[in-house]
């Protein structure tokens, strides 16, 4: 019985572990579900630092039309924040933003989200 609650509490921590080296997304600009003015660029803020050469952002636009955007770009003093710049102003309507992060730990992560442009 008490050997099990051990064992338990061991692989709780380790999972815990494990779980906090990944990269979750914590805010994004434009923020999901938003409407907005054509955004210059992307701002996303992870949990984790991000490993820029294996990791993406694809945004599509009206029509599922893919957006040209420059390369993907890590903050100057935190490497946890991703940029991306749209490479032309974006026109009205909906847009998705499919992301994949890759970590120190050799992990990745992904997610979408939608903002609106006006
Ligand atoms: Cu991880």
């Amino acid at each position: 019985m008490r050997k099990t609650l051990i064992l338990t509490v061991a692989l709780s921590l380790a999972a815990a572990g494990g779980a906090s080296a990944h990269a979750r997304l914590l805010s994004a600009t434009p923020k999901a579900g938003t409407t907005v003015a054509s955004p210059q660029m992307l701002v996303l803020h992870y949990s984790e630092t991000i490993v820029p050469a294996v990791s993406s952002v694809a945004v599509a636009g009206p029509g599922g039309a893919p957006v040209a955007t420059g390369p993907l770009a890590l903050g100057d003093k935190d490497k946890r924040q991703v940029t991306v710049a749209f490479s032309a102003p974006l026109r009205p309507g909906a847009y998705k933003v499919a992301w994949k992060m890759h970590t120190p730990d050799d992990h990745n992560t992904d997610g979408t989200f939608a903002f609106k442009v006006k």
